[in-house]
């Protein structure tokens, strides 16, 4: 088999990209290199690898043949000059601004982030003089308006965790590159196959690969891709090797690319449910908001569709009866399983303000739009019937906490805290 010179589909290229069998004894799944350390056939071979003269491999750290299968991989399918992997979402994203930043300059950050992003930010990258501000930049005007002359990156996630909002790629890259600033995109709840950022003008687009890349929640994993390979060779060089050490191990990566061959067909399932899901929760009496980018109702509904490929798999949502009744739809569920992450097999609810948001203060979350009545569900692959029957019953349970709505005859707060709940209200 010789390597094909015509351009490859996005599906054909997540299953064969950069590997050919005829290279490795026939073996149609890529081998493992777990090494740790790799042998120099001579002193001048091993120095010349030290300058950076020589190209082959030294220490997994900086470099791994099963890493960079996966790495070439994945800046195949978003279309960027590199990638760098690392064993974590957190690893990618602090790797790439230690790389990126130095004391006096300036990070203009979305309004809402995922809490672990926004706590490296707040109480990480701020004690070595970084200067955070954030911005509500669904607004891509409040990004020209705050560009400063220290104003060397800006951050941010589209959709964002957990409210969904989102940030036009385009026109806030162009704002950006004008002020002399870099942009990072989240991407980890599109992945590449639903929007690609570097297309639309960001310099990176960092992805918590535990997620839906993985696809099973059975690894921990994160990668950066880069429009520019200089910087991708500075983030490996100096983020990956010496800020962080945040290395992916092989065994992973190998499961990364097992969850890449399947990452369109997952991803199409995800989004059919998620819409389903969706117009469910609109519909009932028990929701007073919901948030998914592809209800008409979405207020950027219009964006959405010139932005993404397809609407995802992630839906937020406020009840009627505020946290009290959103602790009882959460409790009452029997399929859906209670747990923070999302991209997997299995469909998850958590609740942001007291779980993954639990970052910021309660006086941050009002500032930063993370209601604490916000549920957040993350749409697995099961059947679709199941699923919508469980998030029914949960909900027609949850109507019982709104007091001016009609309470199905089949519904009651059974669980002990929902029991609780429904006398204190
Ligand atoms: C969660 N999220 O939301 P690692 N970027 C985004 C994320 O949602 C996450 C990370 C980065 C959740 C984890 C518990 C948009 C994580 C961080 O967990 O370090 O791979 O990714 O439930």
């Amino acid at each position: 088999m010789s390597h094909p010179t015509t351009p490859q589909g996005f599906s054909t290229r997540a299953i064969h990209h950069g590997y050919n069998p005829a290279d490795h004894q026939g073996a149609l799944v890529p081998p493992i290199y777990t090494s740790a350390t790799f042998a120099f056939p001579d002193v001048a071979y091993g120095m010349r690898c030290f300058t950076g003269e020589e190209s082959g491999y030294v220490y997994t750290r900086i470099a791994n043949p099963t890493l960079a299968l996966l790495e070439s991989r994945l800046a195949s399918l978003e279309q960027g000059a590199g990638a760098v992997v690392f064993g974590s979402g957190m690893g990618a994203i602090t790797a790439t601004l230690w790389s990126m930043l130095e004391p006096g300059d300036e990070v203009l950050a979305d309004l809402t982030l995922y809490g672990c992003t926004f706590a490296f930010m707040t109480h990480g990258l701020s004690r070595f003089g970084v200067a955070i501000r954030h911005v509500d930049m669904s607004d891509p005007q409040n990004v020209a308006r705050a560009m400063g002359p220290k104003t060397r990156v800006v951050y941010f996630e589209s959709p964002a965790n957990p409210n969904m909002r989102l940030v036009d790629i385009a026109a806030v890259s162009a704002i950006a590159h004008q002020g002399g600033a870099k942009v990072v995109v989240d991407n980890t709840y599109c992945t590449p196959y639903l929007q690609q950022p570097l297309l639309l003008g960001a310099d990176v687009s960092v992805h918590s690969m535990t997620k839906y890349l993985g696809g099973h929640g059975d690894l921990t994993a994160g990668a950066a891709i880069f429009a520019d390979a200089e910087l991708a060779l500075h983030v490996r060089l100096y983020g990956l090797k010496d800020m962080t050490g945040a290395v992916m191990s092989a065994q992973d990566a190998h499961l990364v690319m097992r969850g890449l061959k399947t990452l369109t067909l997952r991803m199409d399932r995800h989004c059919q449910s998620a819409q389903k899901v969706a117009e469910l929760l609109e519909r009932h009496p028990a929701t007073d908001t919901v948030f998914f980018p592809g209800l008409p109702s979405f207020p950027q509904y219009a964006l959405a569709k010139r932005q993404m490929h397809q609407f995802g798999g992630m839906i937020a949502f406020e009840l009627k009866g505020g946290l009290q009744a959103g602790m009882c739809f959460m409790d009452a569920l029997q399929l859906v399983t209670r747990a923070v992450s999302l991209g997997d097999a299995e469909t998850l609810a958590q609740h942001p303000a007291s779980m993954t948001h639990s970052t910021y203060t309660p006086e941050e979350r009002v500032a930063h739009g993370i209601s604490d009545g916000l549920v957040r569900l993350s749409i697995g692959l099961e059947d679709i019937e199941d699923v919508l029957a469980d998030i029914a019953q949960a909900l027609d349970k949850a109507v019982a906490l709104v007091p001016d709505v009609s309470v199905p005859s089949t519904a009651s707060c059974a669980t002990p805290r929902c029991a609780v709940l429904a006398e204190t209200t």
